[in-house]
């Protein structure tokens, strides 16, 4: 059975993998670091947020989430970008922040493997009262990509049409016709992927340097892959698809220590400029987000435009730090700006945000709204 993808309402039910701990005794003694941490993890926890015990060690706390929400939004990588795909919805860490955010996108599909985390993730997307604004594929995310670039080809190309003539000849499943139906309606220009990938459990830690290709399961040449368009999708008989919108953009989270050098070699010399962005929690980084640039094939007309926005947009974050910011998202707290330390390399800016403190009026409210529908 290849991924399927969920009728509008269809919830899966949490089961006996599924766990909302509420006492310390209950928790495995691996997790239960992180279940100390659970409120800085999703500030609504104890509104009967539930994760499998393996999403404990790889869910993005919510204020580094939530960061990186706003600035994916804003990044020139999204620029007139309108569906966002989450390669590894996992137990809701990201998507749900992404869909709170979800005025700056059209679509947010979140694919996810495991079925109980899918579950988790969809209740808990039902605890920030965001189910509905997302679309969820139950399946591996490497074969939804293969479908994805068997369907889609963007305005320039074939469409929703060629997409049903490639998969003329499949025996697919009712589950299978609907997600290609779904594929086939994006528009290639418009996609934007988010990747928050295992990394091979918690050993990450013990290497100076992460070596990026020894990911398990895994590597980053095959996430990068994932995204990019197969020499056999390419259309002959469209020479304007050979050179354009072959590769998608990308904001992928990765250990901290990740090796810069594999991530740059990703794109060729003269292509637009990779950001890595380190985000930190109480002055210690969590994870970097890579945003990697996509058609990086494209002319050099799109890639000057790129550069330019680019440039512009570090430019007013220098001189201001005021960015648009989504509504319902928390402000960045004083803290964070004053804590922002940058510097350019030949092909990253890292920039630190302490989010440690996150706290404001919108949150207040936010927490308030929530514990009185939760009380209703
Ligand atoms: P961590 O391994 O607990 O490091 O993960 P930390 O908090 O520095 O612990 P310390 O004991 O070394 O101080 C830090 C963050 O990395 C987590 O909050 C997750 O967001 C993220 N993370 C950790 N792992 C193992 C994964 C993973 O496998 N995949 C993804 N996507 N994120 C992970």
């Amino acid at each position: 059975m290849g991924p399927k993808l969920l009728k509008k309402g269809e919830k899966f039910p949490l089961d006996e993998n599924c766990h909302h701990y509420t006492k310390l005794g209950e928790v495995p003694w691996d997790i239960q670091k992180y279940w100390h941490q659970r409120f800085s993890i999703f500030e609504f926890y104890d509104y009967d947020i539930h994760l499998t015990d393996s999403a404990w060690f790889g869910v993005t706390p919510e204020p580094v989430a939530t960061r990186i929400a706003r600035d994916l939004s804003t990044h020139p990588i999204a620029d007139g970008k309108r569906v966002l795909i989450d390669l590894f919805g996992g137990a809701g860490g990201n998507v749900i922040a992404f869909a709170l955010s979800s005025g700056r996108w059209d679509r947010i599909i979140a694919i996810e493997k495991d079925r109980s985390t899918l579950a988790c993730a969809q209740h808990n997307a039902e605890v920030y009262d965001v189910l509905d604004k997302i679309t969820w594929v139950h399946g591996d995310c490497f074969e939804v990509m293969k479908r994805f670039w068997k369907t889609t080809r963007g305005t320039k190309g074939r469409g929703r049409e060629g997409g049903e003539a490639a998969n003329k000849g499949q025996e697919q499943e009712d589950d299978n016709e609907e997600l290609d139906g779904l594929l086939a309606g994006l528009k290639l220009e418009e996609c934007l992927v988010f990747a928050s990938p295992p990394w091979g459990g918690v050993s990450y830690r013990d290497q100076e340097v992460f070596d990026l290709s020894k990911m398990e399961p895994y590597n980053l040449e095959q996430l990068y892959k994932a995204c990019t368009m197969p020499e056999e999708e390419k259309e002959e008989e469209h020479p304007s698809t050979q050179k354009q919108k072959q590769i998608l953009p990308q904001a992928l989270f990765l250990p901290r220590q990740s090796d810069l050098n594999q991530i740059a070699a990703l794109v060729p010399e003269g292509a637009p400029k990779i950001d890595v962005i380190q985000y930190c929690q109480k002055g210690a980084s969590k994870a970097l987000v890579a945003y990697l640039p996509g058609n990086i094939d494209a002319d050099k007309e799109e890639k000057k435009q790129y550069d330019e926005n680019r440039g512009q947009k570090k430019r007013k974050q220098d001189d201001d730090q005021e960015q648009t910011i989504p509504e319902l998202l928390p402000e960045a707290p004083k803290e964070a700006s004053e804590a922002y330390d940058a510097y350019d390399t030949s092909y990253a800016q890292d920039i630190e945000v302490d989010t440690s403190k996150a706290d404001n009026a919108e949150k207040r409210k936010r927490k308030r709204r929530r514990r009185s529908s939760h009380n209703n």
